[in-house]
């Protein structure tokens, strides 16, 4: 019942930030920007859902729900942005899969992890049992600030990730 509110809340407030772009953009002339409650950083904006941990397809799920995605990461800057985000409240799943479960992964975008930034940590990704298919960001302990590879039902803190339009 209270995830039923969770989706209701946040499926007006996407629809209320569709309705409001248009105007939102003439007051700003033109100027891009992040909806308001988003966090800003370079040309990213990040929204942090409440206290859920989720496994991976229903956070995909919950982040379209707003129009927007999981975060794609493609430099070590937008890797510590993430990191300062969440460092005192946990891992956030990433926005990437290994369809293939062969630790090739991609992120959500098409483009592939190994052609851009990555910042796996020592010796992931590892597909650990042949079922790591997702992966978080450490935000503590030796790990902290790298990427692993884990299954796809884990629950993981969910921030949501757009470009600012
Ligand atoms: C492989 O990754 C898992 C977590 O996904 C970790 O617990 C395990 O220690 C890793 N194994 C090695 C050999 O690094
Ligand atoms: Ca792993």
């Amino acid at each position: 019942m209270k995830s039923l509110l969770f989706i209701v809340v946040l499926s007006l407030l996407a629809v209320g930030y569709a309705r409001d772009q248009e105007a939102e953009l003439a007051i700003r002339g033109g100027k891009k920007a992040c909806p308001e409650g988003w966090v800003e950083n370079g040309n990213q904006c990040y929204f942090i859902l409440p206290e859920t941990k989720e496994a991976f397809v229903r956070g995909l799920y919950l982040c379209n729900q707003l129009g927007v995605t999981l975060p794609i990461i493609k430099s070590a800057e937008e890797n510590a942005f993430l990191l300062s985000l969440m460092e005192r409240k946990g891992d956030p799943r990433l926005g990437m899969i290994a369809p293939n479960g062969d630790n090739v992964f991609e992120w959500l975008d098409g483009t592939a992890v190994a052609d851009t930034f990555s910042a796996w940590n020592t010796g992931e990704p590892n597909n650990s049992g042949g079922i790591e298919k997702c992966a978080q960001l450490h935000v503590s302990e030796s790990g902290k600030g790298k990427w692993n590879d884990a299954p796809c039902s884990n629950s993981r803190f969910i921030v949501c990730q757009m470009e600012k339009k």
